[in-house]
């Protein structure tokens, strides 16, 4: 159904009301193309295709700048446009050239890509109602893998999926539908995505064949779609490949038939897939075979992978996600928050050049609100990009409204003091700090063959504003949610207004009515929805809040707890490590408290608790009011699914408000000051 739903920002929406096209239109009826690949193509295409259903008149194509008013899409230096040396691969320049003789508008690339990422730019300004007058605009991506993870299985399920079924597979097959998959494609790049990984980290047995003839064939023409699109194409990979499609008794890294295996799939690989991106690499997390069954490390298990890429330029991806979950929750001194920096940071400079260590946000794993991970800046000699989650596990699995783009910006900002001050993560991950060959952002996608993308309409925002936040970590927030609202639902200021501030609000307020001060989890075991305050108290999974009659929280102090603050540079080990300095919204994530405690906002803990849990529903119940607004305005298929997602969030909200409430008033037997009702 290519409704507004399916098209999501590239909705490319009549313009109505005759000013700025009058002004405007002049700009948009002739396009010239100067060289003809398949990534130019594709710019040329989304061009045409938008300005015909923006103008409802199509464009004409010509080989040169004949007379004025022309669009040029160029990778040529003879076309007037200064600072072209000043553009990396990826980057761009968009000028409005008014020379002797004509006036024309110049999409430049120092490749075809920038001028496909030039292209969507342009067609983002006429969205957005931009004079085109005299455009000068110079871009670069900052990050170098732009990058999405799909978890997708092939049986058609997603784990951690909320969007409906693969876009990819079903019934183990590739899927027939490959048009939904170049829209996916058109999706991603027009936000600057450059990388996907398109099955799940956990490879099952049938995924695992993917990297043999049987389905190869398939992924390649997966990969042709995306190329033209100006994204690689990766692959999960099961580590214990060599035992379970080959007959080796063993995965051993070290082992001399082993690597001898994994060069010759490689060789297979590359064959049909002469640009394939590389694998992507879950080992020894969660029950996944990995080097340390036969006594190895990570650097000999991924430097065994990176040997067999390495002659076709490939790159591994290994997941930092290493931690014990066969834990005893009787055992206090082993804190799952450590795992990571633990593993990692001993084997640091070990890694070959094209290997890149993926490491999440977070040391647990994408809560509503957790520290960072203190791997970045620790590691100075090896490759790395950073994972977020856009999909919405831990954050209301797309039934809850929650922008994710203020998360994503405060810990790409937090300041790691890795070389004093102004040593921000996202200059980590851009590879400036330690000079990276290679380095980016991945995150996993939340999206599904629902007609919508992404189940929830407003999630849409999350995938959109990763793309661009990754591209540009300068870009502010509000810039980001103001192009995504235009170019989704149109310019009608009340709309824009009330989506936007819509936005900006939800995390907070998802955050207000789960679980308190940082200390995370508190849902459900397995599915992971919804209020269970000791879900994960007593279970393997090193995710605890140690909560009792006197207090809660995690004491990761080195005075007296894990030691987990000392993993950061002092400045923030410091801060972290006093009760006095330690943030309030981080607080349980490193103290262990009375209920008594009092915070810096004034409250006490246990009325912080209270406060927010209230607070939190009557802003749900905000949230859905503002939406009533918009009826009318917005199409019905768009209107309703966010007004029953809503609904369903209230309800969701009340039950975790009383859960929550009801638990930490019979452990602490301590009133809320204010009387309300509490069960
Ligand atoms: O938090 C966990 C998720 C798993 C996921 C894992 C990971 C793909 O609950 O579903 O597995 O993270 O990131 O590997």
């Amino acid at each position: 159904n290519v409704t507004e739903a399916y098209k999501g920002w590239l909705t490319y929406k009549k313009i109505t009301g005759a000013n700025w096209l009058n002004e405007n239109n002049k700009w948009l009826r002739t396009i010239v193309v100067k060289d003809h690949s398949e990534v130019m193509k594709s710019a040329k295409n989304e061009l045409v295709n938008a300005i015909c259903e923006m103008t409802d008149e199509e464009p004409t194509l010509a080989n040169a700048v004949e007379s004025s008013y022309q669009i040029l899409l160029t990778t040529s230096k003879d076309n007037n446009v200064e600072s072209l040396d000043e553009l990396n691969e990826d980057g761009y320049v968009i000028q409005t050239i008014h020379s002797n003789d004509r006036s024309y508008i110049s999409l430049t690339g120092k490749t075809d890509k920038g001028v496909l990422y030039a292209s969507f730019h342009f067609l983002r300004l006429i969205q957005t109602r931009t004079n085109l007058d005299n455009l000068n605009i110079k871009e670069n991506p900052a990050n170098q893998y732009r990058m999405i993870n799909q978890w997708d299985n092939m049986d058609g399920s997603i784990e951690r999926g909320y969007a409906g079924e693969s876009i990819f597979f079903e019934n183990n097959k590739f899927t027939t539908n490959l048009e939904r998959i170049k829209d996916y494609a058109r999706l991603l790049s027009s936000v600057g995505i450059n990388a996907i990984s398109i099955n799940n980290v956990n490879v099952h047995a049938v995924e695992t064949k993917l990297i043999t003839d049987e389905f190869l064939p398939d992924v390649a023409k997966v990969a042709e779609i995306f190329r033209n699109y100006a994204i690689k194409t990766f692959l999960s990979i099961n580590y214990a490949s060599p035992m379970q499609l080959g007959d080796l008794k063993t995965a051993d890294p070290l082992n001399e038939d082993v690597r001898q295996w994994w060069k010759e799939k490689a060789k297979d690989v590359y064959r049909v897939i002469p640009d394939f991106g590389g694998f992507v690499v879950k080992a020894d997390s969660e029950h996944r075979p990995g080097p340390f069954t036969y006594d190895r490390n990570h650097a000999d298990g991924s430097n065994m992978l990176a040997e067999a890429l390495e002659p076709f330029g490939g790159v591994v991806i290994w997941r930092c996600f290493v931690y014990n979950c066969m834990q005893d929750w009787r055992d206090r001194k082993t804190d799952r928050a450590r795992a990571a920096y633990d593993h990692f940071k001993p084997l640091d400079g070990q890694f070959h050049d094209n290997v890149i260590l993926q490491i999440k946000n977070g040391p647990m794993d994408f809560q509503v609100r957790e520290a960072n991970s203190p791997l970045f800046g620790a590691l100075t000699e090896t490759n790395q990009i950073l994972e977020f989650q856009v999909t919405q596990e831990y954050t209301g699995q797309q039934r809850h409204l929650c922008y994710l783009i203020p998360q994503w910006k405060e810990i790409l900002e937090f300041d790691t003091f890795a070389k004093g001050q102004g040593t921000p993560i996202k200059r980590i991950v851009d590879g400036s700090t330690f000079e990276n060959k290679l380095s980016g952002i991945a995150a996993v996608s939340n999206i599904g063959n629902d007609n919508n993308w992404t189940g929830h309409q407003l999630a849409q925002a999350n995938l959109y504003g990763y793309g661009r936040l990754i591209w540009n970590p300068d870009l502010s927030t509000e810039e980001i949610t103001g192009e995504w609202v235009r170019a989704t639902f149109g310019n009608d200021p009340e709309v824009v207004e009330q989506i936007t501030t819509m936005l900006h609000d939800s995390w907070p307020i998802y955050e207000n009515y789960t679980s308190p001060l940082g200390v995370g989890w508190m849902v459900n075991p397995n599915h992971h929805y919804g209020p269970n305050v000791d879900g994960y108290e007593y279970s393997v999974w090193g995710t605890y809040h140690f909560a009792d009659w006197q207090g809660i929280g995690v004491d990761r102090t080195v005075k007296s707890g894990t030691g987990y603050t000392a993993q950061y540079f002092k400045e923030n080990a410091d801060m972290y490590e006093s009760l006095d300095s330690c943030p309030d919204e981080l607080l349980l994530f490193f103290h262990h408290v009375p209920y008594t405690h009092k915070l810096k906002s004034g409250v006490t803990v246990i009325q912080h608790i209270y406060n927010t849990h209230f607070e939190g529903v009557e802003q749900a119940i905000g949230l859905n009011e503002r939406w009533s607004k918009l009826k009318g305005k917005i199409d019905e298929e768009r209107y309703d699914n966010v007004a029953n997602r809503l609904e369903v969030q209230i309800e969701n909200a009340k039950q975790w408000r009383d859960i929550i409430n009801t638990y930490f008033f019979r452990k602490s037997g301590i009133n809320d000051e204010k009387n309300r009702t509490i069960y």
